[in-house]
C-alpha cells in the first residue's frame, strides 16, 4: 500500500493538469477504485479484467500485490489475466495498479482489487483413523458412542456423516451434520450374539471423501443385579463393576464404614482409608496411633492402628520407652534433691545437739549418785578446746564416796 501511495504521488506531480485524448483509464489523481472476483480455480490465461476499452494507447502493468502467482498482462489491449496456481486458501485478494502512454504522456489508473473466491478443492479429512470403546447391553436408545470430526483446508465448507458398513440390524445411527454415533436399537446389544461391532463412518463434503473404522465391544452389564450397597452408584469398567460409594461407606461393594468418619485423628492430624483401617497422619508435635501423644523432638509422624503392621506399633512401642525413661530419670532427680536437702539437715541438727563446750562450763559439770567428778585444771586444757578433743586419764578422776 505505501508503494502504492508513493507512485500515485509521484504521477500527481508529474502528470497533473495533463490528459490523454480518448482514454478511459482512472485519473492518476482520482480515488477512484474497483473490484473484480474470480475463482480460485479457473484456468490460466482466464480473463479476469480490461484497463482500458482503448486501442491508441501502450499499457504497463507497474504493480501487484503480493507478486505471485504473477497475472498475465497484454499491454496492447489492456487485459489482464489469471495466472496459475491460485488458492483461496493462501491469498484471498490483489491489488493492481497500471499506466498506459500514447507515447508523448502517461497517465496511471486506480487500485485495482482482485478477489479470490473460494471452491471446494481440500478433501475432509477425520482427526483418527480408528477408535475402539465398549459399551454394555442395556445402554438405552439414544445412547452417545462417539463425535466424529473432519477438518477441511477449504474456507467454508459442509461435510456430512454416514455409517457406509458394519451397521448390522440398524443398530448404531449417526447425526449426518454433527457426526455424533449413537445406538439406534438398543435391544439388539447381546454380548453373546455380536460381542463386537466394526463400523465404516464417511465423511463427505459433496466431492471428496474420508472414512474412518469404529470398534465396538458389547459386554453383559456387570451392575444387573446391582452389587453395591448403602446407596453406591454401580458403574462397568474393563469388564468388571465399580461402586462409588457415599459418603461413610467403603469397599468393594461400599458395605464397610469408612474409618475416618467419625473422625479419629487428633490435634489436626489428617485421616486416610488404609484397607479396612485407618492412617493418621500427625501434625508437628504429636504421635500416636490418633496424634493424641506428645512427641518430643520429633517431626510429623504417621502411624496406624493395623494390627498387622507390626513396624508402626513398634514406633507407638518407641515412644513409649522414651517417655518412661525420661520419667525415671526425673524421679531419680527429685530423690537426689530431697536427700541432700535430708543430708544438710541432719548435719545442721548433729551440730547443735553436740555444740563443743568450753572448760568452764565442764567444770561445772558434776556427776551425783555414783557419777564422776572432776578437779579444776587437772582434766582440761587451758584454753577452750572443744570436749571431744581432751582425753580425760584415769588419775584425774576420784569418785566421790
Ligand atoms: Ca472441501
Ligand atoms: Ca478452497
Amino acid at each position: 500500500m505505501m508503494t502504492n501511495m508513493i507512485i500515485q504521488t509521484l504521477a500527481v506531480i508529474l502528470f497533473i493538469g495533463k490528459s490523454v485524448s480518448g482514454v478511459s483509464i482512472y485519473d492518476p489523481d482520482s480515488t477512484n477504485t474497483t473490484s473484480k472476483s474470480i475463482s480460485e480455480g479457473v484456468a490460466q490465461g482466464t480473463f479476469v479484467y480490461t484497463v482500458s476499452g482503448s486501442s491508441s494507447l501502450t499499457y504497463t502493468k507497474i504493480y501487484q500485490s503480493p507478486d505471485s502467482p504473477i497475472f498475465g498482462f497484454d499491454s496492447s489491449t489492456g487485459e489482464l489475466t489469471a495466472p496459475a496456481g491460485l488458492d483461496a486458501e493462501t491469498v484471498t485478494s490483489y491489488e493492481f495498479l497500471f499506466s498506459g502512454t500514447d507515447g508523448t504522456d502517461t497517465v496511471y489508473s486506480g487500485t485495482l482489487t482482485v478477489t479470490i473466491s473460494n471452491i471446494n478443492d481440500n478433501p475432509p479429512v477425520f482427526s483418527v483413523s480408528n477408535y475402539t470403546t465398549t459399551i454394555v447391553n442395556t445402554v438405552p436408545d439414544g445412547y452417545v458412542i462417539y463425535s466424529a470430526t473432519a477438518t477441511d483446508l477449504d474456507i467454508t465448507y459442509i461435510n456430512g456423516y454416514t455409517i457406509t458398513a458394519g451397521n448390522t440390524g440398524s443398530t448404531f445411527d449417526i447425526d449426518f451434520s454433527t457426526g455424533v454415533l449413537t445406538v439406534k436399537t438398543a435391544s439388539n446389544l447381546d454380548p453373546n450374539v455380536s460381542p463386537l461391532y466394526t463400523l465404516t463412518i464417511q465423511v463427505t463434503d459433496g466431492t471428496f471423501n474420508d472414512v474412518m473404522t469404529i470398534y465396538i465391544n458389547v459386554e453383559a452389564d456387570l451392575c444387573v443385579p446391582d452389587p453395591c450397597q448403602n446407596s453406591a452408584t454401580c458403574g462397568n469398567s474393563n469388564g468388571t463393576f465399580v461402586c462409588n460409594c457415599t459418603v461413610g461407606y467403603i469397599g468393594v461393594t461400599c458395605s464397610d464404614d469408612d474409618p475416618c468418619i467419625p473422625e479419629p485423628c487428633l490435634n489436626s492430624g489428617t485421616c486416610t482409608v488404609s484397607g479396612s483401617s485407618y492412617a493418621c497422619a500427625c501434625a508437628m508435635g504429636y504421635s500416636g496411633v490418633n496424634c493424641t501423644e506428645m512427641a518430643i523432638g520429633t517431626t510429623t509422624t504417621i502411624t496406624t492402628n493395623n494390627n498387622n503392621s507390626n513396624s508402626n506399633n513398634n514406633n507407638d512401642d518407641d515412644d513409649k520407652s522414651v517417655t518412661i525413661i525420661i520419667a525415671v530419670v526425673c524421679s531419680v532427680i527429685v530423690l537426689c534433691l530431697i536427700g541432700a536437702i535430708l543430708y544438710l539437715y541432719l548435719l545442721k541438727t548433729r551440730s547443735l545437739c553436740f555444740k563443743p563446750q568450753t572448760k568452764a562450763d565442764i567444770h561445772k559439770t558434776s556427776f551425783h549418785n555414783g557419777s564422776f567428778s572432776s578437779t579444776k585444771n587437772s582434766v582440761f586444757p587451758s584454753d577452750n578446746t572443744s570436749l571431744t578433743a581432751i582425753t580425760v586419764p584415769n588419775s584425774a578422776m576420784v569418785k566421790n564416796t
